[in-house]
């Protein structure tokens, strides 16, 4: 069996998603993703004139191969372009070869760990009863965790905050310059303790609780929060600070048990594996699209559970369904799953372009026998929704200095 084509697409059903088709000598195909918010041609670009042409009429059985040769074999190694590129040609042959055997991927990674997949639900409001309020909404619906961000008062935009927008999709997906947000940790500091609070006293013990910080303190500030945070036990605190210099987390660590979570922009193991086997973290939170698909996910959740470390994969909407898919057969399997964002199945034009049978049950997802990855991609309805230039904000404190993320 040979690698006969391979079809990038860019597609925006609200957010943009970039797809990949491989497409064998027998007829055979698996999808996978590509999707880089705000850089998605770059990483089209990267996969028509450099990956593609080298693809063609290798076998596409020899995943752990292809995956070496498109790493070790480029001289220039990592980064998100060449990651992303990675990942959706590795998954593409994930489903390749589960639907050879006629088995789910989770078959191939070695079996079910679990019945199911248990989701944390977003829940961000204009005001602490907003957003209580929406906590309670996901409460209803069964979810058992719910990450919780509100807006600071005092900030004219708060990250994350819907506002009038009804989704994520219809916040993110239409920008073609990156707008501005304003960041005070001050003002943040000051709104963070009632909102858990209020929190806690509304829902008791019974729900889990999540907060993303979103790389805005810097290390001892992180300390603090983190302190300020254990009275409300929360499952963790995401992405307290940027650590790009990893020993910067040992200063959190120090300081505080609530657990940590980081890594939804990281691309390789080499971004997070000081983070992980100095204990700094408790979940590794790297995404199978944007750390070098199923391959490179399962090689970091194997290095993370020797360590005690959990994966919690990134489940925005600027990764695409077949990113979820993959996420789904990852989790269900590895010993070490701890906890899925989810932020639900996309929009009604999301849903025409990308098929799937995954059900979502009282806060946990799960799948079907159906062999390979388990999704579908409808390029006709893809091509009805073509690429619109969209950003990220930017983050900028009120004086004007550029922020962390
Ligand atoms: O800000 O995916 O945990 N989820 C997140 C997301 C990210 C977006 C950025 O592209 O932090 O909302
Ligand atoms: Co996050």
């Amino acid at each position: 069996m040979k690698i006969k084509e391979i079809k990038v697409t860019v597609c925006s059903p609200g957010r943009n998603f970039v797809t990949v088709k491989v497409i064998t000598d027998e007829g055979t195909y698996g999808i996978g993703d590509a999707t880089l918010n705000g850089r998605e041609m770059a990483v089209v670009t990267y996969l028509e004139e450099h990956v593609v042409p080298c693809l063609i009429g290798r076998d596409p059985s020899e995943i752990e191969d292809i995956w070496q040769y498109l790493y070790k074999g480029v001289y220039w190694r990592k980064g998100p372009i060449t990651m992303a590129s990675i990942a959706a040609i590795d998954m593409a042959l994930w489903d390749i070869k589960g639907k050879i055997a006629g088995l789910p991927v989770y078959q191939l990674l070695g079996g079910k760990s679990r019945r199911g997949v248990t989701l944390y639900a977003h829940a961000n409001g204009e005001s602490i009863n907003d957003t209580l309020d929406k906590v309670q909404e996901h409460v209803d619906q069964g979810f058992k965790a719910v990450r919780l961000q509100s807006a600071i008062p005092g900030l004219k935009v708060t990250y994350g905050v819907l506002g009038d927008k009804k989704d994520y999709f219809e916040l993110q997906g239409n920008r073609p310059l990156p707008p501005e947000d304003e960041w005070s940790t001050q003002k943040y500091f000051n709104s963070i303790v009632d909102l858990m609070r209020q929190a806690r006293a509304r829902f008791g013990n019974e729900v889990e609780f999540l907060h993303d910080v979103h790389s805005r303190l810097t290390p001892i500030e992180s300390a603090r929060l983190g302190k300020l945070m254990e009275e409300f036990s929360l499952l963790f605190l995401e992405d307290a600070s940027i650590a790009e210099n990893q020993d910067s987390y040992k200063v959190i660590r120090q300081h505080t048990t609530t657990p940590l979570a980081i890594g939804e922009t990281y691309n390789t193991i080499w971004d997070c594996k000081d983070l992980i086997q100095n204990q700094l973290i408790d979940y590794i939170r790297v995404a199978a699209t944007h750390a070098g698909g199923i391959t490179a996910l399962r090689r970091i959740a194997d290095f993370a559970s020797i360590y005690n470390v959990k994966i919690a994969p990134h489940g925005a909407p600027d990764l695409s369904p077949v990113c979820f898919a993959a996420h789904m057969h990852l989790n269900i399997w590895a010993p070490n799953f701890g906890i899925q964002e989810f932020v639900g199945f996309g929009n009604d034009k999301s849903k025409e372009i990308f098929k799937h049978n995954f059900t979502v049950e009282n806060g946990m997802a799960y799948m079907s026998e159906a062999p390979g990855l388990g999704i579908e991609f409808d390029e006709e309805a893809a091509l009805k929704y073509p690429y619109k230039r969209s950003y990220l904000p930017v983050s900028r404190l009120e004086d004007g200095t550029l922020w962390n993320w």
